[in-house]
């Protein structure tokens, strides 16, 4: 029996009739190490650990809820005003940016950093939800090569689709494509 809890992963099995039962405990120290660490542990202590690890997850869980509501509230009452371009100019934007597609979560805070950098360069570009939309997560994980967000995909034709991770590598980009289009 395994738990996937977040610490050390404990798996549970009984070694021989003596042994009775005995943890298997790979702790995030040693996450390189291929040999698992095996300890004997009377039953009554691993019950403990593992009600007292999945309270922290339960009260880590509400933190971030909680944080990630405040994130959005303060992102929400501050947010800059969109930059208003010629029509002209706002199309040639919109054709630039139409093969581009930002996979993030809605509370995540480099992800509001860059959602606040589309708005003020009236930039809109297709968010997709990689955190509760399970086709979308698993095309982030498959194709662009891990659960990061934000990431975003940028696809020239469809032969040439690059993935790029970081807020800070993604503004930076774009700025260099309202550069590249002589537009602020
Ligand atoms: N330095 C990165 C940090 C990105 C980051 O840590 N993202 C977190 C969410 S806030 C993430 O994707 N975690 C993976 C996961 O939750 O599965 C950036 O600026 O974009």
């Amino acid at each position: 029996m395994s738990l996937g809890i977040s610490g050390p992963q404990i798996k549970f099995r009984q070694l021989s009739e003596e042994s009775g039962i005995v943890a298997r405990i790979s702790l995030p120290e040693c996450g390189a190490c291929a040999d698992p660490i095996i300890v004997a542990m009377p039953l009554q202590l691993i019950v403990c650990y593992t009600v007292v690890q999945m309270g922290a997850n339960v009260k880590m869980k509400f933190i971030r809820f909680v944080l990630g509501r405040i994130i959005l509230l303060a992102d929400f009452l501050t947010r800059p005003r969109p930059l208003i371009r010629s029509q002209e100019e706002q199309t040639r934007v919109d054709m630039a940016i139409s093969g581009m597609a930002l996979y993030q979560f809605n509370a995540c805070p480099f992800c509001v950093k860059v959602r606040r950098y589309l708005r003020k360069h009236s930039l809109s570009i297709e968010l997709r939800d990689a955190k509760n939309n399970i086709d979308i997560k698993s095309e982030l994980i498959l194709e662009g090569g891990k659960h990061k967000v934000p990431c975003l995909r940028i696809e020239s034709d469809t032969q040439n689709v690059q993935w790029l991770y970081s807020s800070d590598e993604i503004c930076a980009f774009l700025d260099s494509e309202l550069d590249r289009l002589k537009i602020v």
